[in-house]
């Protein structure tokens, strides 16, 4: 694969609690064998892949909750999916959660991995942008309790030279911060992938469900454009548990336009074709970054992580 190539987005639909990592493994399976018959070289799964979205439920038990977690990839359950990649010569982005002992102290994190046409691990990242809640909230319809089953990612958000392109990897709420892209932007990516389990409704209520797929569209297209890269966002869609998850995988070409988008809120597969060298074209005109950037104008987006807005002003002054 050079820089051209067709590029497969594997929506899933819901996944039930007790649904198996063998039956989960098989749906990727499937979409992975539309995708190569499509002549697709890469697909690109949701996030959290092989479950269901988990931190929807308080578990006070953390062993309940480790049942969720892999501490090996591959392993048995999803060994099969590698020998088909291998075989068919098609990369593949998962999502999954991963328990790691490090130091000896055990940590989870909220990963991807991209695993290239020979079926190996090239890349690895932990998901930074944790939304939600670490303490349980019983008035919540449902819980979103990210911050409390996994550690903020501590791998950045690094790229990869492979596939014949400079790739790059974020996870579900990193789409709304233009820090993701920006930091992938200034090393030249041009292909960000991203898995998501976004549920249609906010649980305080307060935002339509067209408006939060407006929100959805707005932020991969606004980093694709503004950082001259394509953009593969794929959801685990449909009625989980009870929990309706937005569906909307798109595929969103350089110039910040949806290529490709899906239909539903079950397994399907869409498609666009990619030609990286597309990417130059904001690269190098309005969004040339070492042409047009103000670096020294940026230092609070560093320095200072909430707002601050200036002290009131002189009430007789105001409209
Ligand atoms: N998985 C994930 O990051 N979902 C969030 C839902 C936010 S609601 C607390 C998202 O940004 O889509």
């Amino acid at each position: 694969m050079k820089g051209t190539f067709l590029l497969a987005g594997g929506q899933l639909g819901p996944i039930a609690r007790t649904d198996t990592r063998a039956s989960v493994v098989k749906r990727l399976m499937a979409l992975m064998h539309r995708a190569h018959a499509a002549g697709a070289r890469l697909i690109v799964f949701p996030e959290l892949a092989l479950t269901t979205f988990f931190p929807r439920w308080y578990m006070p038990d953390q062993a309940e909750v480790d049942a969720f977690f892999e501490t090996e990839m591959p392993n048995a359950a999803v060994q099969p999916l590698f020998d088909l990649a291998a075989k068919l010569g098609i990369g593949f982005y998962l999502g999954y959660a991963e328990k790691t002992v490090q130091g000896g102290r055990t940590r989870r994190f909220n990963t991807a991995i991209l695993v290239d046409t020979k079926g190996r691990i090239v890349g690895k990242y932990r998901k930074i942008h944790l939304p939600g809640h670490a303490e349980p909230v019983p008035s919540y319809p449902w819980q979103h309790l990210e911050k409390r089953y996994f550690e903020v990612g501590d791998l950045g958000f690094p790229v990869w030279r492979t596939m014949g392109g400079i790739l790059g990897m974020a996870i579900c709420n990193d789409r709304r911060w233009p820090e993701t892209f920006r930091v992938m932007g200034l090393q030249g990516v041009e292909l960000v992938m991203l898995g998501y389990n976004t549920p249609a409704m906010n649980r305080m209520g307060g935002e339509a469900p067209h408006l939060r797929m407006v929100h959805h569209t707005l932020s991969i297209q606004s980093g694709a454009y503004q950082n001259g890269t394509y953009v593969c966002a794929v959801a685990k869609a449909g009625m989980e548990e009870g929990c309706l998850m937005m569906g909307g995988s798109a595929i969103v070409s350089p110039a910040g336009e949806i290529m490709a988008q899906a239909a539903s809120l079950e397994d399907e597969l869409i498609l666009a074709p990619i030609d990286l060298d597309a990417c130059q074209f904001n690269k190098t005109t309005v969004f040339n970054f070492a042409e047009h950037r103000r670096i020294e104008h940026y230092a609070l987006i560093t320095s200072r992580t909430g707002a601050e807005p200036p002290p009131p002003g002189d009430p007789d002054s105001e409209i």
